[in-house]
């Protein structure tokens, strides 16, 4: 068929091939995840994980959905408890699920079903430096990434650590959906300058979707 012939234009802008930036995508849903992210971390406190090396990350984070995200002095891995509480993590919210779906939708993929939910919280001065996600069992399903709170600016590299990275600026109710060859890309956050946001105060959210298992 002809119509074959044409690839389908990205509905907004394209970062890169795979990627999708939908500005303001979740502004109208901000407060009810904003709630949703403090019923969580009422379940599941935010903690600085370690990483392998023995590194206390500036980032606070905390997981819903079958799986959470973890790290400490053996590695990072998904783990249906959370190691804090030695309990489940809490499931995912139906807000969660909600603008995760409407995303990938929006972004031109088909049906998403995300297992993990990890949350970041950025204080001012906090940064995740650049790395692959690279746990997930899964690495042909997108990956959903909602900003919430101060801005800040996204390093999106290449494939190998060394390639040249480019800088996005992402704000409040910003989606990104990384999907195809843009899963694997190198990629982190510069820290985050000082502010207050009037409805999310001096912190950067960001919830990152995943299919893990
Ligand atoms: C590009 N979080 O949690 S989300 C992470 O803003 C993480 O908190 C950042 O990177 C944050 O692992 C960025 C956007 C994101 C997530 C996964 C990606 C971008 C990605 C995977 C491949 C390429
Ligand atoms: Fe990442």
């Amino acid at each position: 068929m002809a119509s074959d012939l044409f690839e389908v234009e990205s509905p907004d802008l394209a970062l890169a091939t795979g990627a999708s930036l939908l500005r303001g995508f979740a502004l109208a849903e901000a407060i009810g995840l904003l709630t949703d992210v403090t019923e969580v971390a009422a379940r599941a406190p935010f903690r600085h994980l370690i990483t392998p090396g023995g590194f206390r990350m500036s980032v606070a984070m905390t997981n819903c959905g079958a799986v959470g995200w973890v790290s400490d002095r053996s590695g990072y891995r998904y783990d249906r408890a959370d190691p804090d509480t030695g309990r489940r993590w809490p499931p995912m919210p139906a807000s969660f699920q909600r603008i995760a779906t409407a995303s990938v939708a929006a972004a031109g993929f088909s049906a998403y079903a995300p297992d993990v939910c990890l949350i970041n919280r950025y204080a001012p001065g906090a940064r995740l430096s650049l790395h692959q996600d690279r746990n997930e069992l899964d690495d042909e399903a997108p990956i959903v990434s909602v900003s919430l709170g101060l801005p800040a600016t996204f390093l999106f590299g290449g494939l190998k650590r060394s390639d040249r990275s480019s800088r996005v600026p992402l704000e409040h109710g910003d989606v990104v959906v990384w999907g195809g060859p843009a899963r694997m890309r190198f990629h982190g956050v510069l820290p985050i300058a000082e502010g207050r946001h009037p409805e999310v105060g001096e912190q950067r959210i960001n919830l990152t979707f995943r299919t893990a298992l």
